[in-house]
């Protein structure tokens, strides 16, 4: 209803939303107890969405999209979902694979360069920032995908500790260039994802349980406490899970996580994806509340979206009342791998239709919510 109400009741409802924050809202224990301000009123906003509805994202949003990138539009409010609603989406996914070699593109073609502005411009207009890291195996050289057993290799100790250290020292000089009049950006930090599937070198089969954990925390604790970066809210994503999967088994406890995540594609099969979407977020929302800690859908999609009505039909009713903070859909890099209509998608009346429910907040619709 938010998105539908006239200023008055806009006014009743932020008060009431401001009442709730207080009572419901536990000061959070933070992985980084030196968090800048920005970063704690990102996490003061992403509570206050969760009540109304949540952030509608899209990875690469704002860098390419169908037919076109975004060197070619530098003055124009461009993305795909722009150009079919006329808002952006209110939360802007990003991925900074390849800025371990210090090598001036990311792992799709995105330029540094043009990312850093695109975050900054994001934040400027009240966008939320997202970033997952598809780093290459440090051990083989080879691709995030390339199995080649790593993790053992880069913790303190490690063969190859001294490379990974420059690695995050890079990661570390990139967040803290994301600066907006003197202050920090705040940035969802979600790495080493989908930990519970094998395919990354990180996953499962590929490094025991306890390294992956290691991994994470000697990770925190370069960014946090070597390089002092203070801008990251540290997100766990697992991938779907299995009947045999248990969604804490590579969890690095409260105090090196920030949100409780979930990634779960449709593989063309809507019964086994609207089951696990219902039960998988049913289990993070359990696990955070107890925790006092946010949670998000951090990754979805439907490769093409073949499906007709996807987005209203089988999407929203799974997710309507699943309490997360936001959904983050992945890229549109060609007509074979997107998973946001366009302008003259099948899907695209449909999309248009997703928008105007009410949970559904695009970035006007979060612009109104301010902690
Ligand atoms: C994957 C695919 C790849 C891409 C990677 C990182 O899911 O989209 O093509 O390189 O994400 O964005």
């Amino acid at each position: 209803m938010f998105k539908k109400i006239i200023p008055i009741l806009l006014v009743f409802t932020m008060f009431s939303c401001k009442s709730i924050y207080t009572s419901d809202y536990k000061k959070p224990t933070l992985v980084d107890n030196k968090i800048s301000e920005s970063s704690k009123l990102l996490r003061k906003k992403l509570f206050l969405i969760s009540k109304e509805g949540f952030a509608i994202g899209h990875q690469d949003c704002t860098s390419y999209g169908m037919g076109w990138k975004k060197s070619d539009y530098l003055d124009v409010e461009k993305s795909d979902v722009f150009d079919m609603i006329e808002d952006q989406p209110s939360v802007y996914g990003f991925d900074i694979g390849w800025i371990e070699h210090a090598s001036d593109v990311n792992l799709d073609g995105v330029p540094f360069d043009l990312m850093r502005n695109l975050m900054i411009d994001a934040h400027r207009k009240g966008g939320i920032i997202t970033v997952s890291w598809h780093l290459d195996n440090p051990t083989s050289g080879g691709n995030s995908w390339d199995a080649t057993p790593s993790v053992a290799n880069i913790l303190e100790g490690g063969i190859h500790r001294e490379k990974y250290e420059l690695w995050v020292g890079r990661v570390a000089s990139f967040f803290k260039s994301l600066k907006y009049n003197d202050t920090e950006v705040p940035i969802i930090f979600r790495p080493f994802h989908e930990m519970n599937g094998s395919w990354f070198w990180w996953g499962k089969d590929n490094c025991s349980v306890t390294d992956y954990k290691k991994l994470w925390h000697q990770t925190v604790e370069l960014l946090r406490d070597k390089h002092n970066v203070n801008n990251l809210l540290y997100t766990y994503s697992p991938n779907k899970l299995n009947p045999d999967d248990n969604y804490m088994t590579y969890y690095p406890g409260d105090d090196f996580v920030d949100i409780l995540g979930s990634d779960i594609y449709d593989f063309n099969n809507t019964e086994e994806y609207v089951n696990s979407v219902v039960n998988d977020l049913a289990i993070v929302k359990s696990i955070a509340t107890e925790k006092g800690k946010l949670f998000a859908f951090t990754e979805t999609g439907l490769e093409k979206i073949p499906t007709n009505n996807w987005f209203t039909e089988v999407l929203y009713p799974a997710i309507k009342d699943s309490g997360i903070s936001w959904i983050l859909f992945w890229r549109n890099h060609d007509k074979n791998h997107h998973y946001m209509p366009y302008k003259g998608h099948t899907n695209e009346l449909d999309f248009k239709k997703f928008k105007t429910l009410p949970k559904t907040l695009f970035l006007k619709d979060i612009n109104l919510i301010n902690p």
